[in-house]
């Protein structure tokens, strides 16, 4: 019987998922739910077969120069890779996987929870009562959001959880419009009736709700910079449940301060896990809300990565290819 491969997982996973993965793998878990130290990181891809990080690991090509030999495959607990250097990752001969599909609709749950959060007050709302702000009961101009019906929402990246977005708020009375590398398919755009935009300049001038949902990769970095939110109509909200890098935060929050733009809704930060406190003053003037990065987290979803991350290490251990590959043609 082959030798089980040495697995270092990086953050605490579902108990079903550590269970599974000791029995199947020479695992060593990291039993503090706390991000590893830059010398524990090093020390695990100097030892291990087969490395799993998450977003809070920063896997760059100085920590991918001291792996060990026997680093095969980085089986990343999440989505986004952007917190991996991949290019440097494959150049030494190193295959990464992800965990795509499993937390699409979430994601997309979480979206359309943000966009209704914003447009009708549901965040500043919910704290009246509990927080015993007066409330002298209910009044015909108290509390008054914007109806989303009929509005035109723009999505920003049009793949699996973008079109999960398109397909709920479609349901909403949206109508939808995209931004995209490529053009999705006639049969897609049928579907949701959806307008292409080839120009993102155009699209956003038009918008009243921008959804950002691409990848974080050096092409999107600061995607919606400081001269495209100038672009946007003073009532139109952003919400992000992306990357925070793909909005100048900076610029956007300086459209909000000066009414420029209505609100943002947010599950993602440019400097994560810190905040700007100028957004966190927004937040409590009610123009945005801020979620911390809770997009993907259900107990569903948790497991369905873990086990993503089980199937693309075994695959890859069995001699195959892992199904969730990522190839420099994503980044
Ligand atoms: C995950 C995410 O929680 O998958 C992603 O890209 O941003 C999150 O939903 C995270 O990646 C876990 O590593």
């Amino acid at each position: 019987q082959r030798k089980k491969p040495h697995v270092v997982v990086t953050r605490r996973l579902p108990g079903a998922i550590e269970t599974r993965m000791r029995e199947l793998f020479d695992t060593r878990l990291n039993i503090d739910d706390a991000p590893m130290s830059r010398e524990a990181l090093t020390e695990a891809v100097g030892q291990a077969d087969v490395l799993v990080p998450t977003l809070t690991d920063t896997i760059d090509a100085a920590l991918i120069e001291k792996a060990g030999p026997a680093l095969r495959l980085i089986a990343n607990f999440g989505t986004g890779v952007d917190h991996i250097d991949v290019e440097a990752a494959l150049a030494r001969g190193i295959t990464v996987t992800n965990t795509p599909g499993v937390l699409t609709e979430d994601t997309a749950d979480m979206t359309m929870a943000l966009i209704l959060a914003v447009a009708r007050r549901i965040a500043e709302g919910a704290r009246v009562i509990p927080d015993d702000v007066e409330w002298a009961g209910w009044s015909p101009t108290w509390m008054l959001g914007h109806r989303i019906t009929g509005k035109r929402l723009g999505i920003v990246g049009m793949g699996r959880i973008g079109t999960a977005v398109a397909r709920r708020a479609k349901a909403f009375g949206l109508s939808i419009h995209y931004h995209n590398r490529r053009r999705v398919a006639p049969s897609l755009e049928e579907e949701l009736d959806s307008t292409y935009w080839d120009s993102l300049d155009q699209m956003l001038a038009r918008m009243d709700i921008v959804s950002v949902n691409c990848p974080h990769t050096p092409a999107t970095y600061h995607l919606l910079s400081a001269r495209h939110l100038k672009l946007m109509k003073p009532e139109a909200i952003i919400v992000n449940t992306a990357r925070g890098e793909i909005i100048d935060e900076g610029a956007m929050v300086r459209q909000i301060e000066q009414g420029a733009l209505a609100g943002a809704g947010l599950d993602v930060f440019e400097h994560e896990p810190a905040v700007n406190p100028r957004l966190v003053k927004l937040a409590r003037a009610g123009k945005v809300v801020l979620l911390p990065h809770m997009g993907s987290a259900t107990v569903e979803g948790r497991i369905d990565m873990g086990e993503k991350v089980i199937v693309n290490i075994r695959t890859f251990h069995d001699g195959h290819r892992p199904p969730d590959r990522v190839l420099p043609s994503m980044l």
